[in-house]
C-alpha cells in the first residue's frame, strides 16, 4: 500500500506509535510533509470524522485518533515551520469560546510561524474579550478565529462587533476558519476574510497585512 495511505489508515485504527514510525519513514523516503500532511494524517482524521457523523465509531475512539494525529505532527511541525524568520506581523489566533477542537487551529499556527508571523496562540475555548484584550495588549494587527462547531460559530461574531465597538475596525483585521466556516459566514458576520485550510490561511493574512491590517 501507498505509504501515505498506510499512515492514514493507521490514524483510523489509532494505532499513534505506528503513525509516529510511518511518518518517519515516508520522510526517509522523501515525501514531502505537506503530503505527508493533507494525503496521510488529514485524510485519516477526515474518514475517522465521518465514521463519527454515521455513529460507526464513537467520542473515545476519536480522541485516540486525534493522539495518532498530534503523533505525527510533532514530527513534520520542525520541517512545517522555518525558525528565524523575521517577523512578518503579529497574529492573535484561538479557538473561539466552547470549542475544544484545535488541531486545525494548530496546523495554522504551525504555518503562520513557517511564513515568518509572530504568533500569539491563546488555546482553545478563548472568550470573545481575551482576543481582542490579547490584541490590543500586544498590538496585533489580525486576530485568527478557529470554530469547529455550528454552535460556536457565533462567537467569531461577537469577536467582529467587539473590534468594531472598542474602535479597533481597519486597524485590527478577522480572519475566520474551520470546518463549518464558509466564505459567505464571513461575510455575513462582518469578518475580513475566510482561510479554508491553512496554507490559505496565511495567504489570506499576508494580504491583510499587506493591504494595511
Ligand atoms: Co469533534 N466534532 N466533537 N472532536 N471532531 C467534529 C467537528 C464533527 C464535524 C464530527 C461529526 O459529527 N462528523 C462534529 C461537529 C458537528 C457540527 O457542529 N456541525 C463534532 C462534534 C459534534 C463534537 C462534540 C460535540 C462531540 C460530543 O461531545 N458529543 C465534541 C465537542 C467538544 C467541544 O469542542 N466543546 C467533540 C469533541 C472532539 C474531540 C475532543 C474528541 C476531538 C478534538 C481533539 C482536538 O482537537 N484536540 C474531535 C475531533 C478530532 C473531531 C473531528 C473528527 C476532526 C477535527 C480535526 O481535527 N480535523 C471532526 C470531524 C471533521 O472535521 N472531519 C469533529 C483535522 C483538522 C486538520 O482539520 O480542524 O477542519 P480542521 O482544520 C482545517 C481547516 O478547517 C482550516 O485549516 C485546517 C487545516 O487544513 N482551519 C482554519 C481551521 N481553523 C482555521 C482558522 C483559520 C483558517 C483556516 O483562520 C484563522
Amino acid at each position: 500500500m501507498d505509504i501515505l495511505k498506510e499512515i492514514a489508515a493507521s490514524l483510523e485504527r489509532g494505532e499513534d506509535d505506528r503513525v509516529a514510525g510511518l511518518v518517519r519513514q515516508a520522510l526517509e523516503e522523501r515525501c514531502a510533509p505537506l503530503d505527508i500532511l493533507n494525503r496521510g494524517l488529514i485524510a485519516g482524521m477526515d474518514v475517522v470524522g465521518e465514521q463519527f457523523r454515521k455513529r460507526e465509531i464513537f467520542l473515545p475512539d476519536v480522541l485516540i485518533a486525534a493522539r495518532g494525529m498530534y503523533a505525527g505532527l510533532d514530527l513534520l511541525k520542525p520541517l512545517l515551520a522555518q525558525e528565524g524568520v523575521p517577523s512578518a506581523g503579529r497574529i492573535v489566533l484561538g479557538s473561539v469560546r466552547g470549542d475544544l477542537h484545535d488541531i486545525g487551529k494548530n496546523l495554522v499556527a504551525i504555518m503562520l510561524k513557517g511564513a515568518g508571523f509572530d504568533v500569539l496562540d491563546l488555546g482553545a475555548d478563548v472568550p470573545a474579550q481575551r482576543f481582542v484584550d490579547a490584541a490590543q495588549e500586544h498590538g496585533a494587527t489580525v486576530i485568527g478565529l478557529s470554530a469547529l462547531l455550528t454552535t460556536t460559530m457565533p462567537v467569531m461574531k461577537e469577536v467582529v462587533e467587539l473590534v468594531r465597538a472598542r474602535g479597533l475596525a481597519g486597524r485590527v483585521k478577522v480572519i475566520v476558519g474551520g470546518a463549518p466556516v464558509s466564505e459567505a459566514w464571513a461575510r455575513e458576520i462582518g469578518a475580513d476574510a475566510h482561510g479554508y485550510d491553512a496554507a490559505n490561511a496565511v495567504e489570506r493574512v499576508r494580504a491583510l497585512v499587506a493591504a494595511g491590517a
